[in-house]
């Protein structure tokens, strides 16, 4: 008698998307039920002790769903040290593609399996863009678009990055990035996290390619950008030009 053929399929779920929240109760189960129609994906939520209860949400639904998974912290910390944590995790748990994307429905999910696809043929880095020819932002008023164009303009010139929407933080990694970037090493948390990922997978030789995204404004819920954030990374860009960072 012959042995039974056993198959790896596709649909293994051998994708991980990483959540960071702070107070995003009112997105973070419609979000996670909508990523979860897709048979190859995880998702990954790293929660900050979040006093509108997001974390007890995912706990919750994560009791009957074996494709999610919660990573609490016990405060605010900040969204680069809640994605290297995440990183680190889903790494740990055998993920090839770790994608990054926000809570509040301006990152559209229809766009992972896309992005999925090009990393799987073509990239090792593919980022959801607003800046490429197809990709735009809807809802934003004139400053905020300005902060966001301006802020890409100045870390591309600066780093040469090459890549016309680094802060976007809708991407996908394939997990070679992960383990060849040194996490530990990462230093920015907010915005300039990103910049500082696409910086060191550019400098590691990593294919980049960006695929074209429309952003709208979060749902529902307060944004978490700040003053601080844009200053940390007009700062952290010179860091990282000077061989600070
Ligand atoms: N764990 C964790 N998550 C965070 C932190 N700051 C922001 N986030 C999450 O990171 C994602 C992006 O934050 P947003 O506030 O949407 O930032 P943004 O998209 O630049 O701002 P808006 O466009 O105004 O929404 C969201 O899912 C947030 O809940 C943090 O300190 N820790
Ligand atoms: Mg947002």
């Amino acid at each position: 008698m012959s042995n039974p053929i056993i198959t790896s399929s596709p649909s293994h779920t051998d994708c991980t998307v990483v959540i960071p929240t702070y107070n995003e109760y009112d997105n973070i189960r419609p979000i996670i039920r909508r990523i979860l129609q897709e048979p190859r994906f995880r998702v990954l939520v790293v929660d900050d002790h979040s006093p509108d209860g997001t974390g007890q949400v995912v706990e919750e639904m994560s009791s009957e769903e074996p494709r999610l998974g919660l990573l609490s912290r016990p405060g605010k910390q900040g969204l680069g040290s809640a994605y290297v944590e995440g990183f680190r995790r889903a790494l740990g748990e055998g993920a090839r593609f770790i994608f990054e994307m926000d809570a509040d429905f301006s990152h559209d999910p229809r766009y992972l399996p896309h992005l999925l696809e090009a990393a799987e043929c073509y990239y090792d880095l593919v980022i959801g863009s607003r800046y490429v020819p197809g990709g735009k932002t809807t809802d934003w008023g004139a400053l905020r678009q300005l902060i966001s164009r301006g802020g890409n303009l100045y870390a591309g010139l600066i780093l040469g990055l090459r890549v016309a929407d680094s802060t976007s933080g809708f991407r996908c990694y394939r997990r070679a990035v992960l383990e060849t970037v040194d996490l530990q090493k990462v230093r920015s948390n907010g915005y300039s996290f990103q910049i500082e990922m696409v910086y060191r997978a550019r400098r590691a030789g990593f294919r980049i390619g960006e695929l074209p995204i429309t952003f709208p404004d979060r749902r529902v819920g307060k944004s978490k950008m700040s003053r601080r954030i844009v200053i940390e990374a007009m700062i952290n860009v010179w860091r990282m030009r000077l061989g600070m960072i």
